[in-house]
């Protein structure tokens, strides 16, 4: 195929993927929520996950560390996720699976600096009631940096699902931020 024959045929694909936009827009992306439906701040960003009154928003675009993840949460109008019952946690772990990223790790806002070994949730200033450590976690984890483990992240490392672990604040990762 000559380059001009390329060229004919990407501009042909392009042309008709354009026609083809209006009326079939949501059997091709199946993930796509009509803009009546969210706020315009949200416009452009993936569908959230709505339980009840609260939804979650999956940061996935970037990884950061624990206090960039927050002011981005916060600069769009949200703040670090909390996660507050079993039925929380069971859907926000299927909403990040079904993303195929179920590996990975994500930040919440659970942080024990304010005081060693007591975690809150920064999204509400609440203690943390509601627990799904791993195993041997909270470990607060000494670094030869020096620092220790301070920030609570979701984490499938054993294989047994996303569960919690204290991580060093300054680990870049992606995160869940949530609207109350
Ligand atoms: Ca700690
Ligand atoms: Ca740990």
């Amino acid at each position: 195929m000559t380059f001009r024959n390329i060229f004919l045929l990407v501009l042909l694909t392009a042309l008709v993927g354009i026609d083809a936009v209006p009326g079939k827009l949501n059997d091709d992306c199946p993930n796509c929520a009509e803009e009546s439906t969210l706020s315009g701040q949200m416009r452009w960003t993936m569908p959230l996950l709505k339980l009840g009154e609260k939804r979650y928003y999956l940061g996935i675009f970037f990884k950061a560390n624990w206090y960039r993840a927050a002011q981005y949460c916060r600069y769009h109008g949200m703040h670090l996720a909390s996660i507050n019952s079993q039925e929380e946690n069971d859907k926000l772990e299927k909403h990040i699976k079904d993303f195929g990223l179920g590996h990975e790790h994500f930040w919440t806002s659970g942080t024990d600096q304010g005081e060693e070994g007591t975690f809150f949730w920064m999204a509400n200033g609440r203690p943390v009631s509601f627990e799904n450590w791993n195993t041997g976690e909270p470990n607060n984890f000494r670094y030869e940096n020096g620092e220790e483990e301070h920030c609570l992240e979701l984490w499938n490392r054993d294989g047994k699902g996303l569960k919690w672990n204290d991580s060093p604040c300054s680990f870049e990762t992606y995160f869940v931020c949530e609207i109350p």
